[in-house]
């Protein structure tokens, strides 16, 4: 019985020290960002058990089938192993990257499924997002992948999005270290809906439900002029990639419609539909082509989260 007394206390003091820290953080957030941010987001270490570990909805289910992780957390699953040949690069505008995914029987893949008419979608982030690659390496007999990629010093992930022959699609997910000094970029605001690149002003609309499907709307516009005649590009009229801030949890996100199916129009919007596992903060890479160039757009929107929107 004592024994209760006694753990109860410095449960207390922890609850104590997370408001402490609750505090502390909605201070630093209001320097930085506006409004009150419920301190979840950042990996702030200290509330980890309010927040990240144990927390997706598919934790139930532990390990048992990992379909319902989110993809790109693991370098290693169903079977399946990202092996880069190198992990610590060269900061350049081409370094190469080499890899192999080894499959069951411990043997690189060399027999895929297409998905959006490429065997294997490569996404290169650095950890802070302030570099973003979607590109499509090229593969080998031996099922050797080569691509270049343009890094800056710092922490990168990439991602595999991949479907082998006779498995069910995954993405596998390897750090990279990339040499030379560098300052970390401070982490996106919580909600960024409009971005611009190139001339191009790109606006998002829709929120993001934890465990719910969303539906996110991008309007492409230049000059003030919605684009209509957006180009098809593999298979869509825009790619966008998902990624949970503090673990870049990698999220699968489909366009609905497509180019020819008599009813998707080539903007000015574009519509996707995804499920984020949890509240948080994702940023969102828009890959769209017009006029033959392809265009990289990003977003912020913080999904769940007690206050709602304020903005
Ligand atoms: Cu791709």
């Amino acid at each position: 019985m004592t024994a209760f007394r006694e753990v109860s206390t410095p449960v207390r003091v922890v609850g104590f020290i997370a408001a402490l820290a609750a505090v502390f953080g909605i201070t630093l957030g209001a320097g930085r960002l506006f409004g009150p941010v419920d301190a979840q987001p950042a990996s702030a270490g200290h509330d980890t058990h309010a927040s990240t570990e144990p927390t997706g909805p598919g934790d139930a289910m532990g390990s048992e089938h990992s379909d319902h992780l989110p993809g790109g957390l693991q370098v290693s699953q169903d079977g399946y192993t990202l092996r880069l040949h190198h992990s610590d690069l060269a900061a350049g505008s081409k370094t190469p990257l080499d890899f192999v995914v080894d499959g069951p029987d411990g043997k690189p893949v060399t027999a895929y499924t297409p998905q959006h008419e490429k065997e294997l979608h490569l996404i290169a982030v650095r950890r802070d997002f302030s570099g973003f690659q979607h590109v499509h390496p090229t593969r080998a007999a031996d099922g050797t992948w080569s691509t270049t990629l343009a890094l800056t010093p710092g922490a990168w992930r990439v991602f595999a999005d991949i479907a082998p022959k006779g498995a069910e699609p995954l993405t596998l997910g390897a750090d990279v270290s990339v040499a030379g000094a560098h300052a970390p970029v401070a982490a996106p605001a919580e909600d960024v809906r409009v971005a611009t690149v190139d001339g191009y002003t790109v606006t998002l609309k829709g929120d993001l439900a934890p465990g719910a499907d969303s539906a996110l709307t991008l309007s492409v516009s230049r000059g003030g002029q919605p684009v209509t005649d957006l180009d098809p590009y593999l298979g869509a009229f825009g790619h966008l990639v998902a990624l949970r801030t503090g673990d870049l949890a990698y999220l699968h996100v489909h366009p609905e419609g497509h180019p020819g199916d008599g009813t998707t129009k080539p903007g000015p919007d574009i519509t996707f539909g995804t499920t984020v596992p949890s509240a948080g903060t994702y940023r969102l890479f828009l890959d769209f082509q017009h006029e033959g160039v392809v265009r990289t757009a990003a977003f912020t929107v913080t999904a769940g989260g007690t206050n709602g929107h304020q903005h």
